[in-house]
């Protein structure tokens, strides 16, 4: 497709493209579309109109503060309750799974998210991002269950993420490769400027926090002297959308590994590790827990934590192999 085409053209015509693709996401993908345009406009003016900080705080209008990631998970949900595809949402903002009320209509999918992450940078204006899984429901009844949620990220049938960076991005895979779609405020639309992404095999970018060096495991010292051996380059925002998207598109690798005090690692499963992990797998790249295919992980609760190896195949696979060898020594 060229260049510039809209996101509604553009999913019509892989509904055309590949039978298989469902229509549901059109409506879908438009709401969450329309919840980045909001969350765009809060955060590209999030210092004047003084919409950080805490709840409790009134602001120069007299209204309730809300924190930035309340703010983004309440705009995701009244957009997406509408849209009669969902019969229910987790969030990481949401200690329980949310049902669609009654009076709206209700779908076949579940929607997952955590509505911002990385917001702690959004004050000292470093890009931030919105993570989503889309998964069919297995139960039938009226209600949402928690078996629609804990599915193993190979039953996703979409995934992507929007990053508010120097520009607004939407990228999202159905399982027939990685789109990108850039917004032009100017008319308020999110056009095709990156068609089939792929990831470099190897990548010239590691990207890991080194002041827990003293945590890591020997596998993992192993691998990060054998990344700078290499010429690797260090690259961490500290807002993993921004370092996915940056090697999602230059190739690279990005860990956030267990360690002694946090055996898995910070990093969530279900709203964060596995729908990276599809685009990854559907960009040429891979994703696993340091063992495990991310992708095959099934989950035991909503708000599970991972160890989070992602990126360029070879790399993470070679990860994996000093890990295996040193920390694992069959
Ligand atoms: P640390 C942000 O809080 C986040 O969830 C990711 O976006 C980011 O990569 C990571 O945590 C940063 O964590 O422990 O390195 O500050």
């Amino acid at each position: 497709m060229e260049l510039g085409t809209t996101l509604t053209r553009f999913i019509i015509a892989q509904q055309r493209k590949y039978p298989g693709a469902s229509g549901d996401f059109s409506g879908l993908l438009a709401a969450i579309a329309t919840a980045g345009k909001v969350i765009s406009h809060e955060v590209n003016k999030a210092g004047l109109i003084d919409i950080l900080g805490y709840k409790g705080k009134k602001n120069i209008h007299g209204e309730e503060v809300q924190k930035l990631d309340d703010f983004t998970n309440k705009v995701f949900m009244r957009t997406l309750s509408h849209t009669g595809h969902l019969v229910g949402i987790a969030s990481e903002e949401m200690d329980d799974i949310y049902q669609i009320p009654e009076e709206y209509p209700k779908g076949k999918y579940v929607f997952l998210m955590d509505p911002l992450d990385g917001s702690s940078n959004i004050d000292v204006n470093i890009s931030i991002g919105s993570i989503f899984s889309i998964y069919r429901r297995k139960s039938q009844g009226p209600l949402a269950e928690m078996s629609d949620f804990l599915q193993a990220g190979r039953h996703q049938v979409c995934a992507g993420y929007l990053i508010y960076g120097s520009s607004t991005m939407l990228v999202y895979t159905t399982g027939y490769g990685v789109h990108g779609f850039t917004l032009d405020p100017g008319i308020g639309e999110f056009l095709l400027s990156h068609e089939g992404i792929q990831m470099p095999d190897r990548g010239g970018i590691y990207s890991i926090n080194e002041s827990y060096t003293s945590q890591w495991s020997g596998g993992i010292k192993a691998y990060i002297e054998h990344a700078k051996g290499e010429k690797k380059t260090a690259r961490y925002v500290g807002s993993l959308v921004a370092d996915f998207h940056r090697n999602l598109l230059k190739g690279g690798i990005y860990i956030y590994p267990g360690d002694k005090k946090n055996p898995n690692g910070k990093l969530r499963l279900l709203y964060e590790a596995a729908p990276l992990a599809f685009i990854a797998e559907q960009a040429k790249g891979y994703a696993s827990d340091g063992q495990t295919a991310m992708m095959d992980i099934v989950p035991k609760s909503l708000h599970q934590r991972v160890p989070l190896f992602i990126g360029s195949a070879h790399d993470v696979r070679q990860a994996e192999h000093y890990m295996s060898k040193i920390d694992n020594p069959s």
